[in-house]
């Protein structure tokens, strides 16, 4: 990892959720994503009791500092701060991002979902916030309450809008992998087709594959 606060230079972003899993746990996850080469790990897990949720956090995060991948909380900046997280991530309906920042100090990564043109230009008007989650991009049945998709519009717009580091989320397959590289995405986010599938270290290998033939082109 770099000594300058933002997240490693790679490619996937992978999101941790139980009910995504095919029935594995979110350490058995994050083994398998860390195994496989993957350098960013967000745990998002909205129901559990805390006392759970701290558990599984300080043990990712152990994981995580083995591997040296970054190990990001979503939404909760105590348990982000409990379990010595490298970051955490917030939505429009979290806490203000100047809050959280004031919460979490100034070496802690802050990522922040935007979803509209006008929330990207919002943010990008914030100083304490390392990078942007744009989407939905596509159709997305694992987040319920997810707004409207954006489409490569919205990816477009947070690339030429903002400074920051975009992390394109929201209903991503293998197959649109190569789009998304070609219009200029470096970073990922995935759940139902990363953490839910059979062979997490063979879905890993076939989308860096499908990113370094988009980039040779
Ligand atoms: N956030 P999948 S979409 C957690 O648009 C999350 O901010 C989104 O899951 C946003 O890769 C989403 O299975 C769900 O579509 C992503």
């Amino acid at each position: 990892m770099t000594t300058r606060r933002g997240l490693p230079d790679t490619d996937i972003y992978a999101v941790l959720s139980r009910a995504h899993s095919s029935g594995r746990g979110n350490v058995e996850t994050a083994r398998l994503l860390l195994e496989a080469g993957v350098k960013i790990i967000q745990y998002r897990e909205k129901d559990f009791p805390l006392r759970q949720r701290h558990e599984e956090c300080l043990a990712i995060r152990n994981l995580c500092r083995r591997y040296d991948a970054c190990f990001i909380v979503n939404d909760d900046a105590q348990l982000a701060l409990a379990a010595g997280a490298d970051g955490l991530h917030i939505g429009q309906e979290d806490l203000p991002p100047e809050a959280a920042r004031q919460l979490i100090g100034g070496e802690m990564i802050l990522g922040y979902s935007v979803t509209t043109p006008e929330e990207i230009d919002r943010a990008a008007a914030l100083e304490g916030v390392d990078y942007l989650g744009a989407g939905p991009v596509y159709p997305t049945g694992t987040k319920p309450d997810a707004a409207a998709p954006g489409g490569l519009e919205l990816l477009d717009y947070a690339l030429s809008h903002s400074r920051l580091p975009v992390v394109a989320i929201g209903g991503i397959k293998l197959e649109h992998v190569a789009e998304l590289t070609r219009r200029g995405v470096r970073y990922m986010a995935m759940i139902s087709a990363l953490v839910g599938v059979a062979d997490i270290g063979a879905r890993v290998a076939d989308i860096r594959a499908a990113i370094a033939a988009a980039l040779a082109v």
